[in-house]
């Protein structure tokens, strides 16, 4: 029996600590360090439960090379071989821009990267643009402070009103939890505000439900009061541009107007304005809501609010969108020549399907499930059915890898070898592989070598993960990680310290006009999809396994629609229908129906076959909750 530390390397903000009890080369549990500050000895539920994953009979451990309309077994050098021929004459016939390599979050390891670089030095070749999960939010905070990073999370301790702005902790990130609970203890209080009152309502002092996109107004309605109340700093000029056209916007509407705008009553607004003017205050921006044709702006809008209260670059402050994970990483270590060409995440599909000059003959995907989890699935897993070559590198046989010419099994995060940031604190983690791989897998860091080597490009990904992680982390030795939590020295404390912004001018900017309103269902389309982050599922990675039967559809009583609590029923959209479970839950906006995210495609479970591709107005993201939907109860 023996003991393992190493880290959790899923899309999560957490970046846990964990401690792999091993039992002749198997692990037999996993634990939560109760050392490390953050993690405090606990997982959350997916992955408490990740070793019915990683010891799952549908584990894939040989690579697998289309023949006809069937995946079957190959060995490496066969499936190697296939890949390499391809790929040369694909870019000897039409250049290195005809070859896509699609990387997404299903290992925030940093030496993925290698891949990067090298496609980078193969090509270089396209690859993708803007970002599916916070390319609205990002785009916001770049554009207002010139840098996207936040105050340490144990830094909440010295506010005294916290605002969770669209964020679900219990779900998304639970080790914020005890953070909040420690803050409200020593007298903060707490806000939620979100469209679904969910579990952090026990945690919150208020809560607020806008309608769906709503929160702009909100915001605004809110800064006008405390305009009114003369909170706003007198020597705002001295530290952001865009002063008075940002309070000609303010005071564009009454507060009656801006709260009607929201979708919440007066009083609610007021609410607000009484919590967030206790200073310091805090705003934890989530990630779902900037996922809305509005969604930059909305984060705009919340960046104003700190900025004109002077909750920006002081302690107990900050408005809090991201962490700056890569922040300590040496990015120039997985570069290479520019790309060029890059396709639009969201539009993944369509993009595909259009490039022309050159058309995109061969796919490359790295930890991602395009099909799953990007809009417009059908469109999606044509674009990669109908190349010459769509390598899935995964550890399963997921929609996306389904669709494949070739599939190779990976390693998962018990058995990499790799150094990860996190996006919800500031502390870095090592990745040390606690068991051994099974015969057949291989990591990505291999499978991109012998990629590599057949293309004569061997020295160009050469070396072993440890001198990988040494190169991509110079500042801080590996020994140091065996000695406990360690912090990223990119990051100060307290993010913008005393109001000195990264920008061309040295001073934020402040929002100065209004996005188009948030789009309003219809008769024929009554409610907005939103297929939300589940305590069962990383994304496309469920654990234990994927539910049976049809998704649960959680809705208001009010717009069921007729359907009874429990009944079946069909939830239609422009693309297509799915049955669906109903489940009545009067805690979710009467404008909005629930659903998790990350359900099987094959299985009729995945609301990205119901969800168009959209743009959010900043950044490239993905509006991903505005898809018009209705339920329709089903007759047997
Ligand atoms: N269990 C689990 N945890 C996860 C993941 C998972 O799949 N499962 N995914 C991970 C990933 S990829 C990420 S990016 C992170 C964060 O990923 P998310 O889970 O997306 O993040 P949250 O910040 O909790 O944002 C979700 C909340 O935003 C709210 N919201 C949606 N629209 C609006 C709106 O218009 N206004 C307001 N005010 N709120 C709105 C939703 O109702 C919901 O409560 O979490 C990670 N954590
Ligand atoms: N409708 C809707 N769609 C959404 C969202 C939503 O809220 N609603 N959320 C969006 C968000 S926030 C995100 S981040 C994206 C996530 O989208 P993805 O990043 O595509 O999702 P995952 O399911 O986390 O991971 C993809 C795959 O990576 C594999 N994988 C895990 N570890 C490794 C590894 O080490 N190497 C390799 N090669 N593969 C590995 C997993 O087995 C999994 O199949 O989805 C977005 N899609
Ligand atoms: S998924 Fe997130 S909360 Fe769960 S163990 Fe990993 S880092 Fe921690
Ligand atoms: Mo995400």
């Amino acid at each position: 029996m023996s003991v393992v530390r190493t880290t959790c390397n899923r899309d999560c903000p957490d970046a846990c600590a964990m401690l792999v009890h091993v039992e002749d080369g198997r692990a037999v549990r996993l634990q939560g360090d109760p050392q490390h500050p953050v993690t405090r000895g606990f997982l959350c539920y997916r992955t408490d439960q990740f070793l019915a994953r990683q010891y799952a009979s549908e584990r894939l451990r040989s690579p697998l090379v289309r023949r006809g309309d069937r995946l079957l077994t190959a060995s490496w050098d066969a499936a190697l071989d296939r890949c390499a021929e391809t790929l040369e004459r694909v870019r000897r016939e039409s250049g290195g821009a005809s070859v896509f390599h699609y990387r997404s979050g299903g290992s925030l390891g940093v030496l993925k990267g290698v891949v990067d670089r090298f496609f980078a030095h193969f090509g270089p070749v396209t690859v993708k643009r803007g970002d599916i999960c916070s390319g609205g939010g990002d785009a916001a905070q770049l554009a207002d402070f010139g840098d996207s990073d936040s105050n340490d999370l144990h830094d909440l301790l010295s506010a005294r009103a916290i605002v969770l702005w669209g964020k679900n902790p219990h779900v998304s990130g639970p080790h914020l939890l005890p953070v909040l609970a420690e803050a409200r203890r020593r007298g903060a209080r707490v806000a939620l505000v979100d469209p679904v009152r969910h579990r952090g309502a026990s945690l919150a002092d208020l809560v607020v439900q806008p309608r769906p996109g709503g929160d702009f107004a909100l915001a605004m309605g809110v800064s006008r009061l405390l305009r009114e109340r003369g909170l706003w700093r007198a020597d705002l000029g001295s530290y952001c541009d865009d002063v008075e056209a940002h309070a000609a916007l303010v005071g564009s509407r009454g507060v009656d107007d801006w709260a009607r705008e929201a979708g919440v009553a007066r009083a609610d607004v007021e609410a607000l304005a009484t919590l967030y003017a206790e200073a310091p205050a805090a705003i934890l921006v989530g990630w779902g809501m900037q996922r809305r044709s509005n969604g930059a702006a909305i984060v705009r809008a919340l960046d104003a609010l700190g900025l004109v209260t002077g909750n920006v670059g002081v302690a107990g402050g900050g408005v809090s969108f991201y962490f700056k994970r890569r922040g300590a990483f040496d990015a120039s270590v997985f570069a290479g020549p520019p790309a060029p060409r890059t396709i639009r995440e969201p539009m993944f599909g369509q993009e595909v399907l259009a490039a022309r000059e050159p058309p995109i003959r061969a796919l490359w995907i790295t930890a991602g499930n395009p099909v799953v989890m990007l809009p417009d699935s059908a469109r999606v897993a044509e674009a990669i059915r109908t190349r010459e070559l769509s390598v899935v590198v995964d550890a399963f046989l997921t929609g996306t890898a389904r669709e494949a010419t070739v599939v190779l099994p990976v390693t998962t995060m018990l058995e990499d070898d790799d150094l990860v940031g996190a996006y919800g604190h500031h502390y870095l983690g090592e990745v040390s592989p606690a068991v051994e791989a099974p015969v057949g897998v291989r990591t990505d860091l291999a499978i991109v070598q012998g990629l590599a080597e057949r293309l004569g490009l061997g020295d160009v990904v050469a070396g072993d993960a440890r001198s990988w992680k040494e190169r991509a982390l110079p500042s801080v030795p590996l020994a140091r990680f065996g000695e406990g939590a360690v912090r990223s020295p990119a990051s100060p404390r307290v993010a913008f310290e005393g109001r000195r912004f990264p920008t061309a001018t040295g001073r934020a900017r402040l929002v100065a006009v209004a996005p188009r309103e948030a789009p309003s269902p219809t008769p024929s389309f009554p409610l907005f999809l939103q297929a939300l982050s589940h305590p069962r599922s990383q994304c496309s990675q469920w654990s234990p396994a994927e539910p049976d039967g049809p998704l649960v559809a959680a809705v208001h009583p009010a717009s069921a629609a007729g359907v009874a609590d429990g009944a079946r029923a069909r939830l239609t959209s422009a693309l297509g229908s799915l049955e669906v479970v109903v489940r009545h839950d009067p805690s979710v906006h009467r404008e909005v129906v629930v659903v998790p995210k990350g359900g099987s495609f094959a299985r009729g479970r995945s609301a990205n076959a119901l969800t168009a591709a959209r743009l959010t107005d900043d950044g490239e993201g993905a509006a991903l909750y505005e898809e018009p939907v209705r339920l329709d109860p089903v007759v047997d």
